[in-house]
């Protein structure tokens, strides 16, 4: 268990230290013309969703190594969603991925959540992998599969996942089939993607007026040599033939290494489309690693654009922010705790951004000041921002420490029996 006792005995034992480096950042600001308080309400109000598959062990084609207390069913996965709320306070959403969260009882699943504080934010089918006693195979393909028997089954997933997510009361639903080949010549490129859309199109027809579908490309895995939905600039295509309750989702580890991913944020945003985010770093592929523990400054550089867009004020602006991560070889709980303050630590350092001092340098054409000047927003530690939002909103200044010190993990593992010992991993 972990409660509020608890968290509020730790935060009251680091409340001079957190007070007097709030008092120094807050004078450091004021000299930028910043207010401090306004960005500690900013801070507090940041949200982003929870995977219900994050708090599981991820793996690798190679292996997947359980650990002790590991959560066995939804219902478990939600009660260590709910330690990372507690902690942090930005996470509510979860995010759910069937058949592998597929509740026996919706109500209950719905009701569950609630009393936690919690909610179900975004469903997530699952084409990528045959499940016991399916009748046709994926191996293949599913949406966009040569054989129209199995786009059909591929469709009627999707639609049973809606259902689901409206009796959760979810609010978006979202799509990432691993459909593409591994040989030049396997695949008719423009075939495929007119049967992409034509099985979407169905998908489309089936999201509630108030929901939002999201597509999530990738240029590579499960297929090695070609993916149908490969590109944004596809999903741009895709998401404006499907109309306007279909956005483009972007993982990060989606894309090649060394590809520019804020300017692909910049142009979705611009073209109206930018429907959301799977956070997750990464160094080589889809690494599904920590948000901001690779590529910080890419990361900063995302929310730039995104805090950019949000002053100016651009309309039909109201990206999803979702954590997509694999936890190999830390405590899932601590992961998400991590990577949800670096994700409100990019967000508050890009309002820090001068941007009146930024445009006049873009406008004179001065390189390095430009860059200077998101520099000076990027390497201000806004750590005293983060902890007193949290605080004030009954979260802990220290998660990380109020966690470990809780004794969850062991009570967990004496609640959870020991997880089998899995072969090759999933995610
Ligand atoms: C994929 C993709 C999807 C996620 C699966 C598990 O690579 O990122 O978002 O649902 O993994
Ligand atoms: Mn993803
Ligand atoms: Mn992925």
């Amino acid at each position: 268990m972990l409660t509020d006792t608890q968290i509020q005995e730790h935060n009251q034992a680091g409340a001079t230290a957190l007070a007097e480096d709030f008092d120094h950042l807050a004078l450091q600001l004021a000299r930028r013309n910043i207010d401090i308080e306004s960005l500690v309400a900013r801070a507090e109000k940041f949200r982003v969703a929870v995977p219900s598959w994050g708090v599981g062990r991820g793996g690798t084609r190679f292996g997947r190594f359980g650990f002790a207390g590991e959560p066995r069913n939804i219902l478990e996965k939600l009660e260590d969603c709910e330690v990372v709320f507690k902690l942090v306070r930005t996470t509510p959403g979860i995010s759910l991925h069937i058949p592998w969260d597929k509740p026996e009882n919706a109500a209950q699943l719905r009701a569950f959540a609630e009393s936690r504080g919690l909610f179900i934010d975004s469903m997530n089918s699952n084409t990528f992998q045959d499940q016991p006693g399916q009748p046709l195979s994926y191996q293949f393909g599913s949406l966009s599969h040569t054989d129209r028997g199995v786009r059909q089954q591929a469709v009627a997933h999707n639609l049973e996942c809606i259902q689901i997510g409206q009796q959760l009361g979810a609010r978006s639903h979202t799509v990432w089939i691993g459909d593409g080949g591994n040989f030049p010549g396997q695949v008719h490129f423009r075939r495929a993607l007119d049967r992409y859309l034509d099985s979407l199109g169905e998908i489309y027809r089936a999201v509630p007026e108030t929901w939002r579908l999201f597509i999530e490309h990738k240029f590579y895995e499960p297929a090695f040599y070609s993916t149908v939905l490969n590109d944004w600039g596809t999903s741009y295509y895709c998401t404006r033939e499907l109309g306007p309750r279909a956005w483009s989702l972007v993982d990060l580890g989606h894309h090649a290494p060394n590809v520019n991913v804020e300017i692909i944020v910049a142009r979705l945003i611009q073209f109206g489309k930018l429907g959301g985010f799977h956070f997750n770093d990464s160094q080589y592929g889809d690494d599904d690693l920590d948000a901001g523990s690779i590529k910080p400054f890419q990361l900063f550089l995302i929310f730039n654009e995104l805090v950019d867009a949000e002053l100016s004020g651009v309309t039909a602006f109201d990206p999803a922010y979702m954590l997509d991560q694999s936890h190999n070889v830390t405590d899932p709980i601590e992961s998400l705790i991590t990577s949800s303050v670096e994700l409100t630590r990019a967000y508050i350092q890009a309002q820090l951004v001068d941007r009146g001092a930024l445009s006049k340098f873009q406008e004179s054409n001065d390189a390095l000041m430009a860059l200077q000047t998101l520099k000076q927003a990027y390497t201000t530690d806004v750590s005293p921002i983060l902890a007193t939002a949290r605080v004030r909103s009954g979260g802990a200044a220290d998660p990380i420490g109020v966690y470990r010190s809780s004794g969850y993990r062991k009570a967990t593992a004496a609640d959870r029996p020991a997880p089998v010992r899995l072969g090759a991993g999933i995610v």
